[in-house]
């Protein structure tokens, strides 16, 4: 097939997911453009991956620059030039109404597009009153939807009040790139032998409680020897820093940036915080899960449908930090434990979440999609 992929290109989970989608498309034989502001992140050129820039123009006019527009009209471009198959979109906002606008420019033919929910699109944004209606118009108008967790389906039905099928298509990760290392030499460039790895990955927005994150570790090091990897960047990360400080905990916590390779330090951490406000999913918990690394997240969305509780970490109540600062030391305290998590979890990861088992899921909604939507044209 010849498809085309949009997404955000930024650090992110929805972003993450569709590039290796079309990574694995790729490999698998299909033809893949991306079309997007920029390159994404993870995305290496390679054969059968193409890349198309949505440039913007700017005029004094435009306080916003309408970038919706621009990317229907590049989407239709594209859509044409190539002789696209199928558009699939990620995150609905403004991507669905984008390939509506698209679908709706080209005159001799009909090119499908599948919106992929993941989560902030409905939770944040798409059910604020100013986006609620164009977002349920998008999710309307696509010729078909999936949503990244059950509980994401369930949301999306119920705030948006949608009638039409919506597939879950859970996130996957690469079970062939993602696994536990046995190489020390990594592990020692951020901690001793004797002290454990906590790891926090995301975009340091406020859903991510990044206060807890350091509260949390503050908790533990007073219990035992211990280093903080945060990973990733974003609005919160002042904040996290002062309260590193003013808990003493400072010279134990490493802010590292941004990450193109998220694998190499999930390999060699003990146990991955993930304490937020709300997931859809927590595709990091998967990438995780893959390394052998125990969770120890919040009772919060798709959370659940992920990580099991007692059997691949454990889950907790929104902010209660002493509890997931305990849950940290029994793992971080009892190796054979935090073997059993970490084995427990690698089995599920490859077991339900393995990329080649999803990726098949998508192959299929397409090919079923094309042909629904030509046999009624
Ligand atoms: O988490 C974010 O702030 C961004 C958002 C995104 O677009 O990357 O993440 C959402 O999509 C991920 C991939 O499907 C999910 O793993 C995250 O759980 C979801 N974030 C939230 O629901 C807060």
């Amino acid at each position: 097939m010849k498809i085309g992929i949009t997404c955000y290109p930024t650090y992110g989970g929805s972003g993450v997911v569709a590039t290796e989608l079309g990574k694995e498309l790729a490999n698998r034989g299909h033809d893949v453009h991306f079309i997007s502001y920029a390159l994404p992140i993870r995305l290496t050129m390679k054969d059968r991956v193409y890349f198309h820039e949505v440039e913007v123009l700017t005029y004094p006019l435009f306080e916003y620059p309408p970038y919706d527009l621009v990317l229907a009209t590049k989407m239709a471009e594209v859509m044409t030039r190539f002789d696209l198959d199928i558009l699939h979109v990620h995150y609905a906002i403004p991507h669905s109404i984008s390939a509506y606008l698209a679908k709706m420019m080209l005159r001799d033919r009909v090119v499908p597009f599948v919106t992929t929910l993941h989560g902030t699109d409905i939770t944040l944004v798409g059910n604020d009153r100013s986006y609620l209606p164009i977002t349920r118009f998008g999710i309307e108008q696509s010729d078909a939807v999936t949503a990244v967790s059950e509980y994401l389906r369930q949301r999306t039905i119920q705030e948006f009040q949608i009638l039409r099928p919506i597939l879950v298509v859970p996130n996957f990760v690469d079970c062939n790139v993602y696994g536990r290392s046995s190489d020390r030499t990594l592990r020692r460039r951020f901690a001793q032998d004797d002290e454990g790895i906590l790891t926090h990955i995301s975009n340091f927005r406020p859903v991510k409680r990044v206060e807890d994150v350091i509260g949390i570790f503050a908790l533990v090091r007073k219990n035992r020897k211990a280093r903080l990897l945060m990973v990733g960047d974003g609005p919160e990360r002042p904040k996290a820093e002062w309260l590193a400080n003013t808990h003493g905990v400072a010279q134990d916590v490493l802010f590292v940036g941004k990450q193109n390779d998220m694998s190499e330090l999930l390999a060699i951490s003990d146990v991955l915080l993930l304490p937020s406000e709300l997931e859809s999913f927590g595709l990091v918990a998967l990438e995780a899960m893959a390394c052998e690394v125990p969770v120890i997240a919040t009772r919060v969305g798709g959370v659940p449908e992920v990580v099991r509780d007692g059997i691949d970490g454990y889950l907790y109540e929104v902010g209660d930090v002493q509890a997931m600062a305990d849950g940290c030391l029994s793992v971080l305290n009892n190796p054979k434990v935090r073997e059993n998590l970490g084995k427990a979890a690698r089995d599920r990861a490859t077991r339900h979440f393995c990329a080649s088992k999803i990726v098949l899921q998508y192959e299929d909604l397409y090919s079923r999609t094309i042909e629904e939507v030509r046999s009624r044209h």
